[in-house]
């Protein structure tokens, strides 16, 4: 009774575009004899039915919607052809649209920036953030290729690779947070679509700092020899000590090695970076050896100053 009819049609066609459908109904129903057709209800579909001068029917599927593949992959549609006999006979057609894509959708990421952390020093290879752009397209035309913009500066592109298929963002130089503590990235997605369609993102990487710099401690003499009777209260050197580390990885508390009981005082100045020594008020009995020290005429004294953070040392010679 029915026959199949398939059409493969585009979502370019423009509403009014025609399509003979004369042939699609079998002969069950002489074709000369038909007085008219019925379609099955279509928000997107319709029939033009002509009379030929032999009094025969012409029966045109029209287009009376806007196709989008997106929506309605396939529409499926009844014919039904209707003779003048009596009784009445009918025959009916099944016909099956496919609406072929087209590349009508652009890739789009799911937030216009990606925020992530990574930790200074990780090795090469580390995954930093996988980007998943979606295309709603189908086969290559929703087949995504990622890459960086002309936006992202080369020493960004030279640290960190980007995968153009799996949108991985990948480590591959050496982060440095005392070098740099973020990073831009513009991306974008592009299908590979005849006329191909791209999707923008900006991912903001910042680094997370580790504890990787020693204190640096650096002393300026201020007088290299003193005498024994040198008044109290003298500024003897300036000690300067500098951590490239930031917040806690960076705090240094400087002190004198207390295991030797020298006249000397650290006095932490305002500025925490420069520290002054002093020579300090003595008490006898508390500072005896430096006392013996102090009375020779040439004195020789190994000040070792101490940078907590590490137990790190620092030997100076007055
Ligand atoms: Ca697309
Ligand atoms: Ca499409
Ligand atoms: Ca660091
Ligand atoms: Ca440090």
């Amino acid at each position: 009774m029915g026959g199949l009819w398939s059409w493969g049609g585009a979502s370019v066609l423009l509403r009014g575009s025609r399509f003979s459908l004369t042939n699609a109904v079998d002969a069950d129903v002489g074709a000369n004899s038909i007085k008219t057709y019925y379609l099955s209800e279509s928000q997107y579909f319709n029939i033009d039915i002509q009379t030929g001068s032999d009094g025969s029917k012409y029966v045109d599927l029209v287009l009376s919607g806007n196709l989008d593949r997106e929506e309605h992959a396939t529409h499926n549609l009844i014919l039904t052809a209707v003779d003048g006999g009596v009784p009445r006979r009918s025959g009916t057609a099944s016909i099956v649209i496919n609406v072929l894509d087209i590349n009508d959708n652009a890739p789009q990421f799911s937030q216009q920036v990606f925020a992530v952390n990574v930790s200074e020093n990780s090795p090469a290879g580390t995954v930093v953030m996988t980007l998943n752009a979606t295309d709603l397209d189908e086969g290559s035309n929703a087949e995504l290729v990622y890459s960086y913009t002309l936006y992202t500066s080369e020493k960004t592109q030279e640290l960190f690779s980007l995968e153009p298929k799996s949108g991985e963002i990948k480590v591959k130089g050496v982060i440095d947070y005392e070098e740099s503590q973020s990073f831009e990235m513009y991306v974008q997605a592009q299908d590979r679509g005849a006329n191909p369609l791209s999707g923008h993102c900006k991912v903001m990487v910042f680094v997370t700092d580790l504890n990787d710099n020693y204190p640096e401690v650096t002393i300026k003499s201020v007088k290299s020899a003193l005498t024994e009777d040198v008044p109290v209260g003298t500024l003897i050197a300036v000690v300067t000590v500098r951590d490239r580390d930031s917040g806690a990885n960076g705090e240094v508390e400087l002190a004198l090695n207390q295991k030797q009981s020298l006249p000397f005082l650290l006095n932490k100045s305002s500025e925490v970076q420069n520290t002054p020594i002093y020579k300090q008020g003595m008490n006898q009995g508390e500072y005896d050896s430096s006392i013996n020290l102090l009375n020779t005429e040439l004195l020789l004294v190994m000040l070792v100053i101490q940078a907590l953070q590490f137990g790190f040392f620092i030997s100076f010679l007055v």
